[in-house]
């Protein structure tokens, strides 16, 4: 079998198995600690404006959405954001686009600075997107999805007047399940298809992404969002695996079937989503293109940036809604 690119993260018959998130502190007005305090007994961090700060990877798919979340939702005011560079070196995600290489507020190079000084026995990944105490420097949360739930739910108070609601109450059991299919055969199956390091590994993610697509787009012909005609957190995960999918998925890691330009609904959606204030502005193909065909050595050893594909399409009109 071949080499894994995270052996830690291989199972025996050669799938990707994600690591669990380390860190799930949550932000909440229903914190008892006072403010400027640590969190409470519960891993609850008292809910303020200024404090905490959102550290993103440009390519990062999962951080990707916490940067979406929180411009719809106008929290960019309350909660700062920091960017690492999209190309890691043996100590992993740096701050070398910041001045002097540290980031301006926490005062570190390294994201793994806040890691270990939190967890000095942190052995896993450090990984975007991180939200970060700059009172004490300490790592609040690495748990994706949940942070961008709590932007919809704790930070409620800071939301700018007429902030869409990513996450509806009443159609919460839906969303969930739908959602769940998209991590596990979209967003993370991408994934499964690039660090599978068997051809059955490889041969049944790409079966289920491509199933899964196939099913999503029945399902966008009839609506223009995943769930009628508001957009939702649900849309925002989707957008930022779709956005990666010809840059990086159909060539990196081998998600051939056929390119998002291919796909007619699918492409559709994705372009009128793009083209939604607070989606396409956050995109960075360059970005992206670096990090994917750079970083995972063990899939593209030349570390050679491809030049295509041709991205004008991303800005011709879409024909929905
Ligand atoms: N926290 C999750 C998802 C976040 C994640 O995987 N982010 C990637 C970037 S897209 C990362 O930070 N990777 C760091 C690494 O692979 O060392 C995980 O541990 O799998």
């Amino acid at each position: 079998m071949a080499r894994a690119q995270f052996s830690a993260e291989t199972a025996g018959g050669g799938a990707f198995v994600r690591q669990p998130n380390r860190f799930t502190g949550r932000v909440t007005p229903h914190s008892t600690s006072p403010e400027g305090g640590g969190p409470d007994d519960q891993g609850r961090w008292p809910l303020e404006a200024g404090r905490y700060r959102l550290i993103w990877c440009r390519a990062c798919p999962w951080a990707h959405r916490a940067r979406i979340v929180r411009g719809l939702l106008g929290l960019d005011e309350v909660i700062s954001l920091g960017t690492v560079d999209p190309i890691r070196d043996e100590r992993g995600w740096r701050f070398s686009l910041d001045q002097d290489g540290f980031d301006p507020v926490l005062g570190i190079g390294y994201l793994s600075d806040a890691y270990l000084s939190t967890d000095p026995d942190y052995t896993g990944r450090v990984t975007v997107p991180a939200l970060i105490d700059t009172v004490t420097g300490r790592v609040v949360t690495n748990d994706y999805p949940q942070l961008t739930l709590d932007f919809s739910t704790e930070w409620r108070r800071f939301h700018k007047p007429g902030a869409p609601d990513l996450y509806p109450i009443e159609l919460r059991p839906e969303m969930d399940a739908l959602m769940a299919e998209i991590h596990r055969d979209v967003n993370n199956g991408v994934y499964r298809c690039g660090f599978a390091t068997s051809q059955e590994a490889y041969d049944e993610a790409y079966r289920a992404l491509f199933t899964r697509l196939d099913v999503l787009s029945e399902r966008l012909s009839e609506r223009r969002y995943l769930m009628g005609e508001q957009i939702t957190e649900a849309d925002v995960r989707l957008f930022t695996t779709l956005v990666r999918f010809d840059v990086a998925y159909h060539g990196h890691f081998k998600c051939n079937r056929q390119k998002l330009t291919e796909m007619p609904v699918l492409w559709a959606y994705a372009r009128d989503l793009f083209q939604t204030p607070g989606f396409g502005e956050t995109v960075d193909f360059d970005h992206i293109k670096r990090h994917y065909y750079a970083t995972h050595e063990m899939i593209n050893p030349t570390r050679i940036v491809p030049l295509g594909p041709d991205l004008s399409g991303w800005t011709t009109p879409h024909g929905r809604g």
